[in-house]
């Protein structure tokens, strides 16, 4: 016999999760045995708060598409999260860490969609929906204690998203099977990995996602950002040390993390 399970507060999970990101104060794995339709939903609770805060919602991400990435967490399906424009830094701009727990960040490639997508889109339609790639840098901070979850726990605290930031967009689409990506701190090349790592392919996570969207169940904007998901296993993100991400060939975005603005 199948044990009864209660049933689930996703609403608490939700000011839980929200209320560990708002505050940067970490809080323990989820107890709660969930299913993964339960963490997107979850995860759709946290959009909400969020969106009733003001922000609004500029991309998804595509999170444990290389394999760099799953052997660094021990997570080996794909998942996806949603961006806000309170997560965007400027290129080349500075990160103010104080709100941040134990931030990590990554070299990933960005989409853009020439128009508005719903779930429910074919994995063709959404590959014809890119207008444009650019590198970015994506700041993850889990929400977690140790930075240490289960598939469902990463879901549904939104994937560990916190910041990222865009490079120049190209229309040179056709051209990302196989570049190089470069992480580097200052001058230092600190991981390397290839766009080919991702999926075999950067089109592949999109196809992902295409198959993804009816669970995760978040549509996007025309002008939209995708994250493809990071070729490399992620770094701590040092304070005051400028970190680039570089896809050869299509271009460079750094930040720099400050504490308290200074
Ligand atoms: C989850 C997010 C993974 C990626 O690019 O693979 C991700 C995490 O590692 O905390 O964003
Ligand atoms: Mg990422």
């Amino acid at each position: 016999m199948t044990p009864m399970r209660g049933i689930l507060d996703e609403g608490a999970i939700v000011d839980r999760l929200h209320e560990a990101q708002r505050s940067a104060i970490p809080v323990a794995q989820l107890d709660e045995e969930i299913t993964l339709e339960e963490s997107y939903s979850i995860q759709r609770g946290i959009l909400s708060r969020r969106l009733g805060r003001g922000e609004h919602l500029t991309g998804l991400k595509l999170g444990f598409t290389s394999e760099a990435k799953m052997a660094q967490m021990g997570v080996s399906d794909i998942i996806v999260g949603f961006l806000t424009n309170e997560m965007l830094v400027p290129a080349d701009g500075s990160l103010d860490g104080s709100r941040l727990i134990h931030p990590r960040i990554e070299p990933e490639i960005a989409f853009r969609l020439s128009r508005a997508i719903e779930p429910g889109i074919s994995a063709r339609e959404l590959v014809a929906s890119v207008d444009a790639v650019a590198p970015a840098l994506e700041v993850i901070d889990s929400r977690y204690r140790d930075f240490r979850f289960s598939l469902t726990d990463v879901i549904s605290d939104n994937t560990s998203a916190a910041a990222y930031a865009l490079g120049e967009w190209s229309d040179r689409i056709d051209t990302i099977a196989d570049l190089r990506v470069e992480l580097k701190r200052g001058d230092s090349v600190v991981e390397a990995g290839s766009t080919a790592s991702i999926l075999g392919h950067p089109f592949h996570a999109l196809e992902r996602l295409a198959a993804l969207l009816p669970m995760v169940g978040i549509g996007l904007p025309a002008g939209a950002t995708i994250l493809a998901g990071s070729a490399t296993a992620a770094i701590p993100l040092p304070e005051r040390a400028p970190i680039t991400a570089s896809v050869i060939d299509l271009g460079e975005v750094s930040v720099t993390m400050s504490r308290g603005g200074e």
